[in-house]
């Protein structure tokens, strides 16, 4: 091999060698192009979905409420309850009375909510979510005109 034909052949050796190594940077800056468009994508969907439950009234029910009703002898504390409709809620319940009494909710579509029985001092709680907002009435069955009414907003 004559001398020009082996400069020649090593400097095509170094082109090839620089064109793989800039071939192997693109590459490289395409899978961070990559990584970073799914990175944002991921954020994107993490901060509307962080967002979401700020919405509120846009028919997402956010984190459970707690509301509390107290049980004498004989009525309820507060008489009228107002909660959100579509929103989930603990609804405490306190016996502060001497005789037993609960709580017997007819909501939409004469669907029934009930809660356990609680004697004179108990305390416990019932799960609450109603939709359609109105006024509902409750009792307690144990007592004739203990009742009050939920409103639902
Ligand atoms: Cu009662």
């Amino acid at each position: 091999m004559s001398y020009r034909k082996q400069v020649k052949k090593r400097q095509r050796t170094e082109r090839e060698k620089r064109e793989n190594a800039s071939a192997r940077r693109a590459a490289v800056r395409r899978g961070w192009l990559y990584a970073v468009s799914i990175l944002g994508m991921a954020g994107v969907v993490a901060v509307v979905f962080a967002l979401a439950p700020i919405g509120g009234g846009s028919g997402s029910s956010g984190p459970e409420q707690s509301v509390v009703l107290t049980m004498r002898d004989n009525n309820f504390e507060p008489s009228v309850l107002t909660i959100k409709a579509a929103q989930s809620y603990k609804i405490g319940l306190w016996n502060q009375g001497q005789n037993p009494h609960n709580v017997w909710l007819v909501g939409p579509n004469r669907k029934d909510y009930r809660s356990d029985d609680y004697a004179g001092g108990e305390s416990g709680s019932m799960k609450l979510k109603i939709d359609e907002p109105g006024e509902y009435g409750f009792v307690c069955t144990f007592h004739a005109g203990m009742g009050g009414q939920l409103v639902v907003e």
